[in-house]
């Protein structure tokens, strides 16, 4: 069993970016600089964002973090993205979701100038990702076909069977390992509450990536011998013998599932810090795309 390193692989795609950020900069260029939405003071929301502030001042970006209390109307929520679209040293930004049930994510997400949606949520490149043109690939699915590529996992022609159909992770995802490139021509079964027998599928898969955000669903019993396996979920569970209080589950029950794997991630340390890794990525190409 291999373990796929997201923690290693993602501060060694940092490292890289930070080599392209100081040549901009040596050449007299515009720093990139990102923005950040968070609506709210839901604690999950708040590590994730604090972690790309984070990894923006590690690759040499600017950030800005914008916070809005969660009372916030739609209509002021718009008028914020509306700021981010029109100031010109702002190259990308991302609202942060969840959000609150009173606003429409829709209609938020629509409202981001596409030149400047890293997080590629917005309907134009959603289309454009659909359609395998160069835009910008949501942050999660790019970090696992990057984790993929990085440790030579073979994707081509292999059974993929991803559980969930989430427009940020089992949709894309499902779409993007089906397309003609390096990391992908697979065969893909989207699953979901509605599949019936799922085992059935798990079992045949040569991949399996786990979406659906519930603890350790995926058992050892579920998949063949040599399976890959990605996991995608992060459930916080009470644990009193932590600090914070918490411990982090991932969909994966990775006791019996890991022993059975060929490749697997861990949570955490897998595919979490990879989607930050992938939204640097999509800033800096933003900076560079308003160059040309
Ligand atoms: N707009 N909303 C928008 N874009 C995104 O790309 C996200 N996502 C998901 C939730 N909402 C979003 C994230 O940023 C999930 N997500 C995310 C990002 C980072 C991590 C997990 C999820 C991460 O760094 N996870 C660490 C553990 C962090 C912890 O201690 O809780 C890990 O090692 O998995």
């Amino acid at each position: 069993m291999i373990l796929l390193d997201g923690k290693k692989t993602s501060a060694e795609i940092k490292e890289e970016i930070a080599i392209e950020v100081a040549k901009l900069k040596e050449q007299g260029k515009k720093t990139p600089h990102l923005a950040a939405i968070l609506v709210g003071n839901d604690g999950a929301s708040r590590t994730y964002v604090n972690a790309k502030v984070k990894a923006c001042e590690k690759v040499g970006f600017n950030s800005t973090l914008v916070r809005l209390e969660d009372t916030i109307s739609e209509e002021e929520l718009l008028s914020e993205i509306n700021k981010l679209n029109t100031n010109n040293d702002i190259d990308g930004f991302i609202v942060q979701l969840p959000l609150p049930k009173h606003i429409d994510e829709q209609k938020v997400l629509m409202a981001v100038n596409p030149d400047k949606d890293v997080d590629g949520f917005h309907p134009t490149n959603v289309g454009k990702m659909t359609l395998n043109l160069p835009t910008f690939l949501p942050a999660t699915p790019a970090g696992i076909l990057e984790l993929l590529e990085r440790y030579n996992v073979e994707t081509s022609g292999k059974n993929v069977v991803v559980i969930g159909r989430s427009h940020i992770v089992g949709s894309p995802m499902s779409i993007l390992l089906s397309q003609k490139r390096t990391v992908g021509n697979a065969t893909v079964t989207i699953t979901h509450s509605r599949t019936k027998n799922l085992e059935a599928f798990t079992k045949e898969a040569d991949i399996v990536v786990v979406a659906l955000g519930v603890a350790e669903f995926l058992k050892g019993d579920m998949v063949k011998d040599g399976v890959v396996v990605i996991d995608v979920g992060i459930t916080r569970v009470d644990d009193a013998t932590k600090k914070n209080g918490f411990r982090l589950l991932g969909d994966v029950h990775f006791e019996s599932v890991a022993p059975k794997a060929s490749y697997i991630t861990p949570v955490p340390g897998g595919v979490g810090p990879m989607t930050i890794a992938m939204l640097m990525k999509n800033t800096l190409l933003a900076r560079e795309r308003s160059e040309a």
